[in-house]
């Protein structure tokens, strides 16, 4: 059974208390972590002290992005080793917002990919598609070889720990819209890429995560996608009751 991950992603939004309060107000009402994970990706700045409110709560703190050199001169890069020092268990690599307003290429999300590994912090490899490529070229190679390239050299052992998203961006971003049917599509294409690539078994036991205009009204739909094994939620997520409210929608 693949247990169900919903992802907050705050994106550039909240400071250090704000985030700290989010922490401390939800860690009491979360789901049994055995049956559903919860986690926020937050800014770098507020994740050592949201660490340290969520406590054992079972809250996962995840770091948007991250370098993938060790240390070194590097201004204004965050290091996987302060991560992972800090106790943050996540990290979320090639957001498609990071792939199209700061040029990230598959080739740098593969060794971000791979620093992830090695330092223990466990990425979730963010993939996307637009609706040009989807929908009109029906070009189901998109997706397929951007995986590839992220995975390249990715051995059987580290697969089984990575998460994926799938986030088109024809539903990323305001005023957008889900599509439950193409989310599963999208979904189900990574799933036998995985399974193709590494093994059925594995492709099997990968969580695969949809994101993009997920709200409380049609998060249930989405979830109950045989291929997707949660959410990654912007905007909607930034208010305490309506992610509160999605998370229980979603169970
Ligand atoms: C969105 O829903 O806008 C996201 O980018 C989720 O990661």
């Amino acid at each position: 059974m693949r247990k169900p991950f919903i992802v907050a992603n705050w994106k550039m939004h909240k400071n250090v208390r704000e985030s700290v309060d989010f922490v401390n107000q939800i860690k009491s009402k979360l789901p049994d972590p055995n049956k559903m994970e919860v986690g926020i990706a937050a800014q770098a700045f507020a994740l050592p002290s949201m660490v340290e409110a969520a406590g054992k709560s079972g809250l996962k703190i995840i770091a948007q992005n991250a370098a993938a050199e060790y240390s070194g001169p590097y201004t204004g890069e965050i290091s996987l080793r302060g991560l992972s020092d800090a106790g943050v268990s996540y990290v979320m690599l090639g957001h498609i917002e990071r792939r199209r307003l700061f040029g990230e290429t598959n080739e740098n999300v593969h060794q971000k990919v791979q620093a992830a590994l090695q330092r223990g912090v466990t990425p979730i490899i963010c993939t996307d598609e637009t609706m040009v490529q989807q929908v009109v070229n029906n070009e189901i190679h998109y997706v397929f070889h951007q995986l590839m390239t992220v995975l390249h050299g990715i051995s059987l052992d580290q697969i089984k720990q990575v998460v994926i998203s799938y986030e088109p961006s024809w539903a990323v971003g305001a005023g957008q819209h889900a599509n439950p049917t193409l989310a599963e599509e999208g979904c189900r294409l990574i799933r036998q890429t995985i399974a193709e690539y590494y093994s059925y078994e594995i492709a099997d036991k990968i969580r695969i995560l949809y994101g993009g205009s997920v709200n409380p009204n049609n998060i249930k739909d989405i979830v109950d996608k045989p291929d997707i094994d949660g959410v990654l939620i912007g905007r909607a997520s930034l208010d305490l009751d309506n992610f509160l409210k999605m998370i229980s929608n979603a169970q």
